[in-house]
């Protein structure tokens, strides 16, 4: 069976992460065959400390026929932070992108807001998936941010901004919702591919986790709260765990 009551933490968190977190299941379960993906025990809920206040930590995961690991994380650092963190992990066997997603914010208003379909072969996004993309409606954000130095894996489509008014956060929302309907509509569709493009596929998706355990601002958030040895571990194993081949 699936969990379906929503998790307590949902509640609490700023407006943007509460559609975005509600909108991304509704469109798994528009699309999809979902079924539980089990993380390790003692790491779907986590409870911490960061500078006197509490730290909370919820995973939602499942997989799917075409995708190994979908993983929705909310998490909430007393009233300083608030985070949702989103990846969805195609198995290697099918040439597809990795969706990605990551809001932070705190005090009522979100600093980061980023979303991508980021390829996963020889820095190229199939084909139809570029033209789909580019179909979408010309954006205008007015607080674009750079990305950092290890942010070669994304996309031209990626977008990364300080959404500066509710009308930016709603396009923003439904520009992943976009991402994410072009994602599992190609992802329904997709037949596997050589053991030779698996192997090229499985090198895509390890260079991207790489990458993504270069944030040091996640990891220090994590280490903060829970110890260097626990962030790595959590980072390697939940956030951007490597596909084994
Ligand atoms: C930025 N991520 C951040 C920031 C924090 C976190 C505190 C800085 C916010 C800001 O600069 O305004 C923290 N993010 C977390 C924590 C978790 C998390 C603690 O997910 C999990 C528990 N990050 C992702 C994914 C993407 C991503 C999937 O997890 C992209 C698809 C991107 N986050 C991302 C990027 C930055 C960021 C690019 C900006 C990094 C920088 O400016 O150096």
């Amino acid at each position: 069976m699936l969990e379906t009551s929503k998790p307590s933490l949902r509640e609490q968190q700023h407006p943007l992460i509460r559609n975005l977190a509600d909108t991304i299941e509704a469109v798994w379960h528009r699309h999809l065959d979902l079924s539980p993906y089990h993380l390790p025990e003692e790491l779907g809920y986590v409870e911490g400390r960061l500078e006197g206040e509490k730290l909370t930590i919820e995973n939602r995961c499942y997989q799917s026929p075409q995708f190994r690991k979908m993983h929705l994380e909310l998490a909430k650092v007393g009233t300083m932070l608030d985070i949702l963190h989103c990846v969805m992990f195609p198995r290697p066997e099918y040439a597809l992108p990795m969706f990605g997603c990551d809001l932070v914010g705190g005090r009522g208003q979100i600093s980061a807001a980023i979303a991508d379909l980021s390829p996963t072969s020889n820095l190229t996004l199939p084909a139809n998936y570029t033209a789909e993309l580019q179909a979408l409606p010309a954006l205008d954000f007015s607080q674009p941010r750079e990305l950092p130095d290890w942010g070669d894996i994304f996309s031209e489509f990626c977008i990364f901004i300080r959404p500066s008014n509710p009308e930016e956060e709603t396009q923003f929302l439904s520009r992943v919702e976009g991402f994410l309907e072009i994602h599992c509509v190609n992802a329904k569709a997709a037949k596997p591919v050589s053991a030779e493009q698996q192997a090229e596929i499985l090198q895509g998706q390890h260079y991207y986790c790489t990458k993504q355990q270069q944030n040091d601002k996640t990891r220090r958030v994590l280490e903060k709260a829970f110890g260097t040895e626990w962030a790595e571990n959590y980072m390697t194993t939940v956030l951007f765990d490597l596909p084994s081949a």
